[in-house]
């Protein structure tokens, strides 16, 4: 092979994942991307600070608005999800609000999908009426649904697929052809699948939000957000979204750690989804399960967009315990590898219930309207022996009755 081919040649995702970016050569031969701990930056001489301040010379300034680190990270991540750019904040949360808060104004509508991670769903239904943007929700698993919402006046439609809790998945390639006649712009979370599952910009998306909180960093110990489009719109959001509105900025250490978790992620999510499938299926057989929703098993109704939108299924399951939400409550205590608490995408097995925790600040009527019943488990399957996870799962399901 030549040099030229073989400087053509595409890296594969973890190859990319781990090198990306960064170049040891560059930094006194250090294999590790150093962490710039430092919240501003010397300006050579006092004109240079002032150039950059205009935009006509590039440059770090502040850390609120970039920092090295933090560059590593972002054009790696924009490498994997494909994007042009990306830019790295302090949560999911603010994430989402750098993008709506930077490209909504009063007047502008703005059609989101009924079932988004709890939060999202106040802060989108809440947040954005008090600033004039007119909000409408719509079920997206329903693409005739979609082209009846939405107008000329969209600007924007925003979804989660999978979506938080209950696992539907909506069809990206539709839907970004119905939302792009009308000109508006489709973001996705893409929280759940990764980059490794899924890449929605490659089907159409314009941008692409993440909670890095969870299978990115991958480890339970950051919370940390992602933003990932045009070079022209993530400009925007750093420039507005990041720098005026929100604030929120991912601090350097932070950002070595989501780095370091990015380096298994392909590793780790292949782990996730194969854990999973088996633990879905032990659900699905079990005499004291109603339902179960996984994108992977056959039975499901997403099963087939899941084989052509998706890489794999990911490591999120939700269930409903036969006995409905006393049964739930009483399984759940009776576990003791698989651990109770929020937050998903981690090492550890966590099992939460929507209806009291992540999705409490959705209203009764509406939740039981968005398919988030009362009795609705979540499981987030993570890294320990699968045989342990299944043991688990199964005694404590034959002890509820
Ligand atoms: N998007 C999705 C799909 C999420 O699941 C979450 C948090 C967020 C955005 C917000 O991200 P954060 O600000 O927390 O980084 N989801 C949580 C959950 O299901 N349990 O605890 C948090």
């Amino acid at each position: 092979m030549s040099d030229q081919s073989r400087k053509n040649r595409e890296y594969g995702f973890s190859t990319r994942a781990i090198h990306e970016a960064y170049d040891p050569n560059d930094h006194l031969g250090a294999l590790t991307p150093p962490i710039f701990m430092t919240s501003t930056f010397a300006f050579e001489t006092a004109e240079d600070g002032g150039d950059m301040f205009r935009g006509e010379k590039d440059g770090y300034i502040y850390g609120r608005t970039k920092n090295p680190t933090q560059t590593v990270l972002e054009k790696r991540i924009a490498n994997l999800e494909r994007a042009e750019a990306g830019l790295a904040v302090g949560s999911g949360m603010a994430a989402t609000s750098c993008v709506v808060l930077s490209l909504l104004s009063a007047g502008d509508e703005i059609v989101i999908d009924h079932t988004l991670y709890g939060n999202t769903f106040a802060h989108l239904t809440q947040t954005l009426p008090r600033f004039g943007i007119i909000v409408k929700i719509a079920d997206f698993t329903n693409i005739k649904e979609v082209e009846h919402k939405i107008s000329k006046n969209t600007k924007m439609v925003f979804f989660e697929t999978p979506a938080n809790p209950n696992m539907r998945l909506i069809d990206i390639e539709a839907t970004a052809e119905v939302v792009h006649s009308v000109g508006g712009l489709v973001v996705i979370d893409n929280t759940f699948a990764t980059p490794v599952l899924q890449r929605p910009i490659s089907m159409g998306a314009d941008i692409v939000v993440h909670s890095a909180t969870k299978y990115l960093g991958g480890h339970a110990d950051i919370i940390g957000g992602i933003v990932l489009s045009s070079a022209e719109i993530v400009t925007t959001c750093r420039q507005h979204g990041l720098r005026w509105i929100t604030g929120a900025t991912l601090s350097p250490f932070n950002c070595f750690l989501m780095l370091r978790g990015l380096k298994t992620l392909e590793l780790r999510m292949e782990r996730h989804s194969q854990s999973a499938l088996k633990v879905a299926k032990l659900l699905q057989n079990h005499s004291n399960v109603d339902t179960v929703s996984y994108p992977g098993l056959e039975t499901s109704p997403h099963y087939d967009l899941a084989q052509r939108q998706m890489n794999g299924y990911g490591g999120l399951i939700s269930f409903e315990v036969n006995g409905g939400l006393t049964a739930g409550l009483a399984m759940m205590n009776k576990l003791r590898v698989i651990t109770r608490a929020v937050s998903l995408g981690d090492t550890e097995t966590l099992i939460q219930h929507p209806a009291s925790m992540t999705h409490a600040v959705y209203g009764d009527e509406e939740r039981a309207k968005h398919g988030i019943s009362d009795g609705l488990l979540r499981l987030s399957i993570g890294l320990e022996n699968v045989e342990d996870i299944l043991e688990d799962i199964d005694y404590a399901l034959n002890d509820v009755h």
